[in-house]
């Protein structure tokens, strides 16, 4: 579990070289590939500070008209950006410099000193994983074993659907919905502001953001449609399936 999520920290930065790559295997219709290859590409950095704002796995517009460009550029050009900013701002001349960002966070989540640290390090995180969670033409029921293993622990997907909904809608104030693997279990949860299953012994597999910031502009207050959008259009089913193997 540990090195899985090494392997996703470490393609928090993509080269432009492997992004042309991608679209390669993505125009070829080889999405597995695509998602094994980008996430277990060791070959670019990003693990150590000063960390960089990584690239979105697609263009701007992609997931449009669900998630609009106006939003990807206040939700990733400014708030994504803001809390790398912070992060290397905070950490810069402390003995967390040359720690990699999933380090950061653990040790930070210890020390109630280093909350702004905690909360700056797990939005970065929290933010490449809430991309990643999304594809464009997503959403809908999965497939193959993801959709096996959900039946299997939520009874069906329609309960699945239901409970993740009910803690997106029901997380009060800002924060974010999960589905983790527990214990070898499918399972979902919410946490609020930037709190992350990574510092629990839950493997995080998909999440969204529930912030205002992340549907406001699209979907003013309301957050349910937003929610229901994210089911129906935008989740990365490919990714989810990605993290239960590895
Ligand atoms: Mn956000």
């Amino acid at each position: 579990m540990k090195m899985s999520k090494r392997k996703f920290i470490k393609a928090l930065t993509l080269s432009p070289v492997f992004i042309l790559s991608a679209c390669k295997f993505k125009a070829l219709g080889i999405n597995n590939n695509f998602n094994n290859n980008f996430l277990n590409n060791k070959n670019f950095g990003g693990t150590k500070m000063p960390f960089e704002l990584p690239a979105l796995p697609y263009a701007k517009n992609a997931l449009a008209p669900y998630i609009s460009e106006n939003t990807i550029n206040y939700h990733y050009g400014k708030h994504h950006q803001a809390y790398i900013t912070n992060l290397n701002n905070l950490t810069a001349g402390t003995e967390l410099v040359n720690k990699s960002l999933e380090e950061i966070i653990k040790i930070s989540a210890q020390d109630k000193s280093k909350a702004g640290i905690f909360n700056n390090s797990a939005q970065v995180w929290n933010h490449t994983f809430y991309w990643h969670s999304m594809k464009p033409n997503g959403g809908g029921k999965p497939s193959g074993e993801v959709l096996q293993k959900i039946e299997q622990d939520f009874g069906s997907f329609e309960n699945f659907v239901s409970e993740f909904k009910n803690a997106g809608a029901t997380q009060f104030g800002s924060g974010w919905a999960w589905l983790v693997l527990d214990s070898g279990k499918l399972k979902v949860v919410k946490t609020g502001n930037a709190e992350t299953p990574l510092t629990t012994s839950a493997k995080p597999l998909m999440t969204m953001d529930v912030w205002e910031h992340a549907y406001y502009l699209d979907f003013q207050n309301a957050r349910p449609n937003y929610i229901d959008t994210f089911l129906n259009h935008l989740v990365n089913w490919d990714f989810v399936a990605h993290n239960l193997k590895n």
